[in-house]
């Protein structure tokens, strides 16, 4: 479950897992009217292995950026017809966060304050021609390590260390948002609410490094079988699911074949095999507060301990 504002972080680590040498997977904008200097920045680029796109004017530039999301950094030239590269900083900070985007202005233009038009209008930086190219070098990747610090932040701050699943946090975040817009149509929001039953007596048995085995090989199951829905760590054995899309009844359906495939399946840890269930509590209604909906859930939850676990009430 990947939104838009955490792609940019798992792009990241994608890099650190496959090694690629970083300046291959940034994708950098070289705005400018005159073909000549477009060229000449982009072989800059090439020559130490960006992805290079070219936009002639401001407008050419914001449609480039529309269509190829993955941009992390725009260098523009001031003096554009349409759009002065100043307007166009406004333009793309009215669009995308600095988070997501860095800018850097370039002009040869003499005209004082420049350089603070382009500050103030939301550029990160900003070189005035001719320059000199290891000074465009390491503006340019001070200001990808930027963005690279704060996905990896950002990222930290939402997943949970041990499973690498979305953490509460993240799932309050996500939730509280959607839940709004659906309360608002009047439209169900489904969640159920998992816990592990007597994950206790796993620690005590196994050990709780064996315990963490348990919750990690969970989470790697969840994703096999919730692929398009949010699923999160809320704390301890506990997880919640939200539902993104299906009917009520075909997710109580994969829920109950998720339940079936853990008891059926023992997770197989050097020198044991252990087996174990989970309890699932199920609700589907319109309500604006996550807090609410986790409560409801938690209600069926218990119901479904003091039934005996390992199923699912709703
Ligand atoms: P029930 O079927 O009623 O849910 O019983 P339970 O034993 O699963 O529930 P209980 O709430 O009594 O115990 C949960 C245990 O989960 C206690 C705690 O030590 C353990 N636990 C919580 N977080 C972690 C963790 O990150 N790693 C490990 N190994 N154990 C954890
Ligand atoms: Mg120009
Ligand atoms: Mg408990
Ligand atoms: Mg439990
Ligand atoms: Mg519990």
């Amino acid at each position: 479950y990947i939104t838009k504002e955490n792609k940019q972080a798992y792009q990241y680590l994608k890099r650190q897992l496959q090694r690629l040498p970083r300046n291959e997977s940034v994708q950098v904008l070289v705005v400018d009217d005159s073909r000549q200097t477009r060229r000449y920045v982009s072989g800059l680029l090439e020559r130490h292995k960006y992805q290079v796109l070219e936009a002639g004017d401001g407008q050419e530039g914001l449609d480039v950026l529309q269509k190829h999301p993955d941009i992390s950094v725009i260098i523009t030239d001031n003096e554009m017809p349409i759009m002065s590269g100043v307007e166009l900083c406004g333009e793309i900070r009215r669009l995308y966060s600095n988070d997501d985007k860095a800018i850097i202005g370039i002009s040869g233009s003499h005209t004082s304050h420049l350089s603070a038009r382009f500050l103030k209008n939301g550029a990160n930086d900003y070189l005035r021609k001719p320059f000199n190219a290891e000074e465009f070098y390491c503006r340019l990747s001070q200001n990808v390590d930027m963005l690279d610090n704060i996905a990896t932040i950002r990222l930290q701050a939402n997943t949970d260390y041990l499973t690498k699943l979305p953490n509460r946090r993240y799932f309050f975040e996500q939730t509280t948002k959607a839940l709004k817009l659906r309360a608002i149509q009047k439209q169900n929001s489904t969640l159920a609410m998992i816990d592990i039953d007597h994950f206790k007596s796993i620690n005590d048995q196994y050990g709780h490094d064996a315990g963490d085995d348990v919750l990690s090989a969970l989470a790697l199951t969840f994703n096999k079988f919730f692929e398009h829905d949010l699923e999160a760590r809320l704390g301890g054995e506990e997880f919640a699911i939200f539902f993104q899309q299906g009917s009520i009844e075909d997710n109580l359906n994969q829920l109950e074949l998720f339940r079936q495939y853990l008891d059926s399946n023992s997770v197989s840890l050097t020198p044991h095999k252990i087996h174990f269930t989970i309890s699932i509590g199920f609700v589907s209604m319109v309500e604006q507060k996550i807090d609410a909906l986790l409560k409801a859930a938690d209600v069926k939850l218990y119901d479904a301990k003091e039934q005996g676990r390992n199923r699912i009430i709703h």
